[in-house]
């Protein structure tokens, strides 16, 4: 038999996920055959996923968390609008995104028959006169990135909020915080998701929150807002499920609650302060080298690296491409100085 091993994360800059914490690896082997799908029956998972829940409502500072593990930040992209649109009377809904947000919105219209109305940037982040003139009566929902793909972006969340209130349309607000939540607690904004009525909200475990891949989230600010989702389950033992899928990852559920256990609120928070250094640091290497540079204000570097993303390819680097072709470096945990040094140091070798 042909053995199979992962690569390392050693020259992997591209991704989202990182390495688990030890915890939370431990915590998914010990209950990879349960089923949070099937809360009955498995109560122990069952329990684990309301405190990661709760865990979850705490770093959103969400004071009434409902909500479930999904099976990754599409799911609960997807989920939140369905919730909205459900939600909704209209015939003829609409939901209004940035230009920034994630692909997941694309499926999630094409899926739930939605029309997705896409306002322009300003600077990186959502042009609030665009949203507010894409909004109409038919709009359902209004969506808010909170960490960009491609930029680490921060989209004005509050005044998304007012606008909703200002405008009288019943539309909810969703916040994408995939990636960015677990490290937005830690920044110095003068805002956080209290002084805004966030209404949904896409939370990741399996990006920096440090659990095994699939361990998405999805957030309400009240339990009744997902009756919007609920189907009846006659052969259960619950009445009714929330969750897209049936059957549901148990490891993802249980790792999710063990790195919450072990990192929130100190290990983020460490966590945040040393990617976040580490961006910078590189970033300001680029600049100094001359590449241009997008600064980080959440762990992600944007460089226009003149064409060396192919030939670092071939040392084994793993780049991700923005839209306008720059190259892309998602600084996760397992993303060191001493990896990033030896990055540089082949960037101007293939240079
Ligand atoms: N929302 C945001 C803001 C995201 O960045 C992502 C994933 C999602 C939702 C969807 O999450 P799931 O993948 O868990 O469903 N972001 C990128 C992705 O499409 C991350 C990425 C970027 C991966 C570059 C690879 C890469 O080369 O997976």
């Amino acid at each position: 038999m042909q053995e199979s091993s992962p690569q390392t994360f050693s020259r992997v800059l591209s991704s989202m996920c990182t390495e688990p914490h030890p915890a939370a690896r431990e915590a998914a082997e010990q209950f990879l055959a349960t089923n949070p799908g099937d809360p009955a029956t498995y109560e122990t998972v069952a329990d684990l996923e309301r405190r990661v829940i709760d865990g979850l409502g705490e770093l959103a500072r969400l004071t009434t968390p409902a909500g479930y593990v999904t099976s990754g930040g599409t799911e609960a992209n997807l989920q939140a609008i369905r919730l909205a649109r459900n939600r909704a009377e209209t015939r003829t809904p609409n939901v209004v995104v940035p230009a920034s947000a994630h692909f997941s919105f694309t499926k999630a219209a094409d899926v739930l028959g939605v029309d997705l109305r896409v306002a322009p940037l300003d600077e990186y982040r959502v042009d609030l006169d665009a949203v507010a003139e894409l909004l109409d009566e038919d709009t359902v929902a209004v969506v808010g990135v909170a960490g960009t793909t491609e930029y680490g972006r921060v989209d004005p969340i509050p005044a998304l909020g007012d606008l909703l209130a200002d405008d009288g349309t019943d539309a909810l607000l969703h916040v994408d915080a995939a990636w960015g939540g677990f490290a937005l607690p830690f920044t110095d904004r003068d805002w956080d998701f209290r002084d805004a009525p966030v209404d949904t909200m896409t939370i990741d475990p399996h990006k920096l929150g440090r659990a095994v891949v699939p361990a998405g989230g999805l957030l309400a600010r009240e339990e009744s807002l997902l009756a919007n989702l609920a189907v009846e389950t006659p052969y259960l033992e619950s009445t009714s499920q929330v969750a897209l899928t049936g059957t549901r990852s148990g490891a993802g559920v249980a790792s999710a609650a063990a790195a919450l256990e072990a990192l929130w609120p100190d290990g983020y928070r460490e966590q945040y302060a040393t990617t976040q250094a580490t961006a910078e640091w590189l970033a300001d290497r680029l600049m100094t080298r001359g590449y241009d540079t997008v600064p980080p204000e959440l762990p992600i570097v944007a460089a226009d690296l003149n064409g060396a993303v192919a030939p670092l390819r071939e040392r084994g680097w793993r780049l991700a491409r923005t839209e306008h072709g720059e190259a892309q470096v998602v600084v996760g945990p397992h993303v060191t100085r001493e990896r990033l040094q030896a990055l540089l140091a082949d960037l101007e070798a293939v240079a």
